[in-house]
């Protein structure tokens, strides 16, 4: 598999899914500043010239959740889907779609100081959002209870950007001991060691290539 990716950026849940699954995968750097995803070459790719894009054999998937949802299922004996016939399958795609179709926007609303309008728009507003992320995870410890999931990884993801740009507390319950769970995962500490020790700037972890150059650069991410 290819992921192209740009540290800071929505590709960061994906290569945390790839990292939690130890699967087998290459990185291309797409530099958001030098316009790379503009290029012809990633256009075909991904007509929305967007960071990620995850090439899979002949499979080319674009948008987080799916890419989310085509890494997991494909994945042998992966728990961060839950399995046909098992209940909480339902509401891990539940949640995998809320958070691209109204966690997202809904964070848009507040970083952009958009006027709420909760009847019309589909994710009602940020406070909505809030309640029923907040209602979901007030008493077990992952989205769809003591299983972690894809869910998570695409949610948590989020909600740390939501904390980074102050839209919540980073105290506020129940995100803060969600989050604190989250960063203590072996996958997400080793992935974020290594983005920690690597060297600033367009350089990207072991084995990453740019989309436009040839070798790969030590690095680092910084999501
Ligand atoms: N709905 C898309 C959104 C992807 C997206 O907005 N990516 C941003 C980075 S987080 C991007 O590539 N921006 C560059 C651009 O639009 O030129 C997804 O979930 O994959």
């Amino acid at each position: 598999m290819i992921l192209y990716y740009t540290p800071q950026t929505r590709a960061f849940p994906v290569l945390w899914a790839l990292e939690e699954l130890a699967a087998q995968y290459e990185l291309k750097a797409v530099d958001l500043s030098r316009g790379e995803q503009k290029t012809d070459e990633y256009h075909r790719l991904n007509p929305m010239t967007k960071v990620p894009t995850l090439v899979d054999g002949e499979a080319v998937v674009t948008e987080t959740g799916a890419i989310l949802l085509h890494i997991v299922e494909n994945a042998p004996n992966s728990s961060l889907l839950p399995r046909r016939g098992d209940s909480r399958r339902a509401a891990c795609l539940k949640w995998l779609f809320f958070v691209g179709s109204s966690l997202e926007p809904a964070m848009a609303e507040r970083f952009q100081g958009w006027t709420p309008n909760p009847y019309y728009n589909g994710w009602g507003d940020f406070e909505r959002v809030l309640d029923a992320m907040s209602s979901a995870l007030a008493r077990r410890p992952w989205l769809v209870g003591e299983l972690f999931t894809v869910a998570d990884i695409y949610l948590a993801a989020d909600l740390r950007i939501a904390r980074t740009g102050n839209l919540i507390a980073a105290e506020l319950a129940p995100f803060a001991d969600y989050l604190h769970r989250v960063e203590r995962r072996p996958a997400f500490v080793g992935l974020w060691r290594s983005i920690r020790a690597a060297p600033l700037d367009r350089t990207f972890p072991d084995g990453v290539s740019a989309l436009t150059r040839e070798s790969p650069e030590d690095g680092h991410d910084s999501s």
